[in-house]
């Protein structure tokens, strides 16, 4: 642990800088007079929302928590003082697994739990000094919040966006619950990491797929990381292809080509390589079921072969992934052949798990010498391998020698190409580039009935049922004579209702299942008896809206009110962890889309501008864990040094899309700055000094404001930091112990602290220069330009101490910049080429002496 005392060490001449007074004291004051209380609109001012992640309530804020909020704070305070109406709302994500679990594990209950949590973490999220305006505050576990989501839902259902349905899903048998697939990670629960079974079960889904092509092709005009985009992208996953009918033939007791069997391929042009068929395990499954592959019944012909049977049950019980990744390809043949439609020959189909049952047709042409997996399996089963692709150099003979193009050509032919090249071997459409052929391929096949162009996605529908107690409940009422009825909209919110027992079941039944009064009730169609669905929400369903609740936090008849959605939203900027690359980003995209369609919001992208913080590291560059024994806590380091002291550091400590190792050495530093910075400013109060107000000082303030007003505007905190330290450092030159700043410099180096450290700045700005009202409504100080612009200087360069050249330079310069335009002078360098510099003296705007060895 490292001691306050260390500081102490600063001569200090002014009462001592006393962070936790100060900081308590203006934290009080701010809340007293509603600084940060931000009114719906104000004249000639801008709205802006800036967005962060609002937290789970876990019960501890961590130093991930002050990365996430006290930085993009400075970002919110700089474009309050830039004139902007700046919302930087709070609100907590409270329903979900972790409360229960930590609810069963501390025997409570999860409103108890959560409620607690709620409290403490207000207290510490106060004590960062953030600009927060908690007057907007909103829980999704508030009835009157969560009325909402329910309502919503309604919206969705009536159209259609939301539905039941029987799905294979992900199944957590440590949690008892359903998990979106964006919620398996390897084929494990991201929460409990628990092994992820597959069950059918009914479910209720929100249509996600219905707006696939909107989601991934409106990432195009937002301001977002690439990284975001590409991992949205994938997770769409859109490919451009065909579905092409090769007839079936051999099927036992069925006339040829009357069967077809449907592929999904993006490679057309391939298809005179097509050599065999692959069905899913899953498709052969229906096969077998009417009757393709022959009859159940032993004895007689046309018997399904027991080898296909074990083949498909062993193959249906492995998870997708596992069949995707694994390493041997396996595989039987199905017994009935099928028919190329185009180079018309007769090829084998057989069954693989390679070949999943949930993409495209399930089925698959297989083209062994163009496609690795295919190929794979050719070779394992002795299939005929056809090329039917060049790459185009070969042809067009650009290799570098002979030679060199007999090697290339014998790798070609050995190992499998998958690029895209000449086509041959393929009837008319040889000698066409693959990417035309493609689409001549497809319009012949159209023409013929067999095939036509198709776009498939690997997007799923979102399965958004949970069968678990700490949620929203799902406001639908099953009758037995109308089926599922929806709540009507006046009976809004279904409120969550107390239980004792609400630990999970093994039956896949929701707990609340177990609240009898709750599930009984009259359907409100026919009135007869009817019951309540007793599945909850998925969180994710709360936090895809809560930006827009900001907007309108205590509206009673609206989730937000027409004007104020228009005039916060779109979101111009939305900071946070790249673990939402995924899920929350794209099912915040899915809400707004559905929305907007249903004419409740006036746009259809949420977030228009998005940036991703790094994470915090321990000190040793490690993760930060309580087994590996290296988390910081924050609580111990504002005890320590003060709020303003762990907010510097973190924005000093590394660039913020990055993050890095948190090294409490590196805080001590920043809190010295600060000590520093006191000291200075406080001489303020010292009558007898005189004032120093030289150009050399503005020069400074200037170029300090004009970069840090360009990296604030960027989230580029760290250079801020720096920025302020070379300031210090320039102000303390020219203002020494027995002067002090005049009033108006001290006044601009508060302004330009005031984002980064907010108590300090205060403190310094009413309690040292003497001001009414606080700092932070303050504009963001001018500066002169042309300030900037400095004359020149003639500087005579010495080599051992003879003058060489005199040199003409910017009075601005730095020292470094001084030493290289000396060493390159051309007198300067016939007297030091070949020598050794020993070193090079400096005299600031007078005299560089260089000193070279050998002489
Ligand atoms: C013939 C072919 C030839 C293929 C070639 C590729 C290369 P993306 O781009 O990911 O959509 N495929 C189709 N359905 C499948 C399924 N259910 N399980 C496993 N593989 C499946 O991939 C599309 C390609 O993946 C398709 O194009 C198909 O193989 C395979 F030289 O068809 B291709
Ligand atoms: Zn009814």
């Amino acid at each position: 642990m490292i001691l306050r005392s260390s500081c102490d060490t600063i001569p200090n001449t002014m009462a001592a800088y006393n962070p936790d007074k100060i900081e308590k004291k203006w934290q009080k004051y701010w809340e007293e007079k509603n600084l940060y209380k931000v009114p719906d609109s104000v004249a000639r001012k801008k709205n802006y929302m800036l967005l962060t992640e609002f937290p789970y309530p876990s019960g501890n804020l961590h130093i991930g928590h002050w990365y996430a909020f006290a930085l993009p704070d400075m970002h919110a305070r700089y474009l309050r003082m830039r004139g902007k109406n700046v919302l930087y709302p709070i609100g907590f994500d409270a329903f979900g697994l972790p409360a229960e679990n930590a609810a069963i594990k501390h025997d409570t209950d999860p409103a108890s739990w959560t409620a607690k949590n709620i409290a403490f973490m207000t207290k510490q999220l106060k004590s960062m000094g953030a600009m927060f305006d908690w007057s907007r505050e909103v829980s999704t576990t508030d009835p009157e919040y969560y009325r909402w989501t329910q309502w919503m839902f309604l919206k969705m259902y009536e159209k259609g966006l939301a539905y039941r349905a029987k799905t294979k899903v992900n199944w957590c048998p440590k949690d008892k619950t359903v998990l979106a697939n964006e919620q398996v990670v390897n084929g494990r629960c991201e929460r409990c990491e628990s092994e992820v079974e597959q069950k059918e079960i009914e479910q209720w889904m929100f249509r996600t797929t219905k707006y696939a092509d909107s989601l991934a092709d409106d990432l195009e005009n937002l301001d977002w990381p690439e990284t975001t985009k590409i991992a949205q992208r994938n997770w769409i996953g859109r490919s451009e292809g065909a579905i092409i009918k090769f007839p079936l033939v051999d099927v036992p007791g069925q006339p040829d080509k009357k069967h077809f069997v449907e592929v999904f391929t993006t490679r057309a042009d391939t298809i005179f390589g097509a050599t065999f068929v692959v069905v899913s395990p899953e498709l052969a499954q229906k096969w077998i079921d009417v009757g393709w592959l022959g009859s159940l019944e032993h004895g007689g012909g046309g018997k399904v072969s027991d080898e296909v049977q074990d083949y498909i049950k062993k193959a249906l019980s492995k998870r997708d992934l596992e069949r995707m990744e694994e390493k041997e390809k396996t595989g039987v043949f199905s017994g009935v052949n099928a028919i190329n439609p185009l180079s018309e020959e007769k090829i084998p189909v057989w069954v693989a798990d390679y070949v999943l049952g949930s993409y495209g047709t399930g089925a698959i042409m297989a083209v062994p010498a163009h496609d690795e997996r295919d190929g794979e399996f050719a070779t394992k089963f002795g299939l005929t391998i056809k090329k039917v692709i060049v790459p185009q150099s070969v042809n067009v003979n650009i290799l570098a020698s002979p030679s060199d193009s007999v090697k290339r050509d014998t790798r070609i032919e050995a190992e499998c190409f998958t690029g895209e090249g000449e086509v041959v071997n393929s009837g008319d459409f040889s000698g066409l580039l693959s990417i035309d052929a493609r689409k001549k391929v497809i319009t012949e096949l159209k023409s013929k009935n067999l095939g036509d162009f198709k776009k498939t996605y690997r997007l799923r529908d979102w399965v958004l049922s949970r069968q678990r107690y700490w949620g929203v409940p799902i406001p639908m009422i099953k009758c037995a004579s109308c089926g599922y009825v929806p709540v009507p909209d006046k009976e809004l919110p279904v409120e969550l209702p107390k239980l004792k027992d609400f630990k999970p079941t093994d039956d896949g039944h929701s707990p609340l299942a177990k609240a009898s009064k709750w599930v009984n009730v009259k359907c409100p169609k026919c009135g007869e008896k009817a019951e309540r669905e007793t599945d909850t929400m998925d969180t994710f369903v709360d936090s895809s809206w809560y930006f827009l609740r900001y907007t309108d936090p205590k509206n009673k008849n609206k989730f937000a009110d027409e004007d104020k959605i228009k005039s916060w939203l779109p979101v111009p900027m939305y900071i946070g962890g790249a673990e939402h690359n995924t899920m929350h980003l794209l099912y915040s995209r899915f809400f707004t889309k559905a929305l907007h369609e249903l004419g409740y919001v006036p746009f259809n992208e949420p977030f228009v501008g998005r940036r991703n913080h790094g994470i915090i590291l321990g000190p040793n560059g490690q993760k930060m864990s309580k087994s590996r024994g290296n988390v910081v806590d924050p609580d111990e380091q504002v005890k320590l040094y003060g709020a303003d002291t762990v907010r510097m550091y973190l924005a000093f400590m590394a660039p913020y899309d990055q993050g890095g190792p948190c090294d409490p050495k590196g805080i001590l530093g920043v809190h010295r700055f600060l000590h520093r910075v006191w000291h200075f400013v406080s001489r303020f109060t010292e009558d007898k000094l005189p004032t120093v107000d030289s150009k050399e000082i503005w020069y400074a303030l200037s170029l300090a404001n004009k970069n840090i007003s360009k990296d604030l505007g960027l989230l580029q905190f760290n250079t801020c930091i720096s920025e302020l330290m070379k300031l210090l450092n320039a102000l303390e030159k020219e203002c020494s112990e027995s002067s002090r700043l005049s009033a108006k410099a001290s006044e601009t180096l508060i302004l330009l602290l005031a984002p980064f450290a907010p108590h300090i700045a205060e403190e310094l700005w009413m309690e040292v220069l003497g001001k009414k009202e606080s700092v932070h409504p303050e504009s963001w100080p001018e500066y002169d330009e042309s300030l900037l612009v400095q004359e020149n200087l003639e500087i005579p360069v010495q080599v051992n101490g003879k003058v060489r050249d005199v040199i003409t330079i910017p009075a601005g310069i730095s020292e470094e910049e001084l030493k290289k335009t000396a060493q390159e002078s051309e007198k300067v360098k016939i007297n030091i080429s070949g020598k050794k510099i020993v070193k090079i003296i400096v005299v600031p705007k007078k005299l560089i002496n260089i000193v070279v060895a050998g002489d």
